[in-house]
């Protein structure tokens, strides 16, 4: 082969050095977070709903075009944990935090926070040693005033921009990806190019039904329910997928399954159209509605929800 003979190998208009990097949403419950997550990533990937607490594990949803890889990492909203599972809930965001290149903390302009709430939400977001963006969202949803509201708070901590989207809308979301372009640092790409998450398939079938008990069930069953895939299986032109759904409370399990089991098949109708449209496929949805007492207490089974469990509080020594 020619030896190098000096001359620029490259064409000069394509700039060989790609930027990644990993973005972290955070916010207080309900801010918009998965929602804004999937319209950046095109697909639904974290699941959504009208009330708090709905994202448990950190998500993780990607976005790559020829020069750019934004790894985006979804995550339970914080407050202030009063029992484990809320402990370990923010010890989830915490870690999602720690990965971060580009924190992007999501503020809901139609929910302004108490000023306990922002102090709270500002010494997480100030200890950051990262890019702060601060996005507002919903602005569909807000007045003009609102918006400006929240923009005034956010440039407190961010580090230059602030900005607004409605992933509802799309409004924002393209102006949003330029600047995390701007961003991202100098870096080869973390995954491959056509790679949108890295959870495995399963975990997403487990939310899409935990979606939709959210959608169809009220006050306390969401809270106490947890799902897990127990068999994925080919079959006859359909994927058979049992999923059992525990609870904590035999009440509970009786709310899920409904007079004559109409609620359980109602939950099954719908979760199996969701997670057709994701798999694209042909689903048989076996669901199985199991008690498993006190679970949001126990650390064995929030390790097996995959949370990160904290440490037992240090006991006074015993005498
Ligand atoms: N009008 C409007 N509603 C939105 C927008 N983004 C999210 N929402 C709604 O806000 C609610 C909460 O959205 P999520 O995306 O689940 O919020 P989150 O921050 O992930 O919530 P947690 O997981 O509970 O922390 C849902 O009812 C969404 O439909 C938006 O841009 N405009
Ligand atoms: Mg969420």
């Amino acid at each position: 082969m020619a030896q190098d003979e000096g001359l620029p190998t490259q064409s000069p208009r394509r700039d060989p050095r790609t930027r990644a990097g990993f973005i972290t949403l955070l916010g207080v419950p309900n801010a918009g977070k998965s929602t804004l997550l999937n319209a950046l990533v095109g697909e639904h990937l974290s699941i959504v709903s009208a009330r708090p607490q709905t994202t448990w594990r950190r998500i993780t949803g990607i976005r790559t075009d020829p020069q750019h890889q934004m790894v985006f990492l979804d995550t339970p909203g914080v407050l202030e944990p009063r029992d484990l599972i809320h402990e370990a809930l923010m010890l989830e965001a915490r870690h999602a935090l720690e990965d971060a290149d580009i924190l992007m903390p999501v503020l809901d302009a139609t929910a302004p926070l108490s000023p306990g709430k922002r102090d709270f939400l500002h010494g997480i977001v100030g200890a950051a040693r990262v890019p702060i963006l601060p996005v507002i969202s919903k602005v569909d949803a807000a007045s003009t005033e609102a918006v400006g509201e929240e923009e005034e708070w956010a440039r407190n901590f961010a580090t230059s921009s602030v900005l607004t989207v409605s992933a509802t809308t799309g409004a924002g979301i393209d102006a949003l990806v330029a600047h995390l372009h701007q961003l991202l640092p100098e870096s080869p790409f973390y995954y491959p190019e056509d790679e949108l998450a890295t959870a495995p398939v399963r975990f997403f079938v487990g939310e899409l039904v935990r979606e939709t008990v959210f959608e169809q069930f009220h006050e306390e069953v969401p809270y106490a329910t947890f799902c897990e895939v127990e068999e994925f299986r080919d079959g006859g032109g359909r994927t058979y997928i049992q999923v059992n759904i525990y609870v904590e409370r035999a009440s509970q399990k009786g709310i899920l399954i409904g007079e004559k089991g109409q609620a359980i098949r109602e939950l099954g109708r719908e979760a199996r159209k969701k997670i057709e449209r994701f798999l694209d496929e042909p689903v048989y949805l076996d669901l199985w509605v199991k008690v498993l007492p006190r679970w949001r207490k126990k650390r064995g089974e929030l390790r097996r929800l995959g949370l990160p469990v904290p440490q037992p509080k240090n006991h006074a020594s015993t005498s």
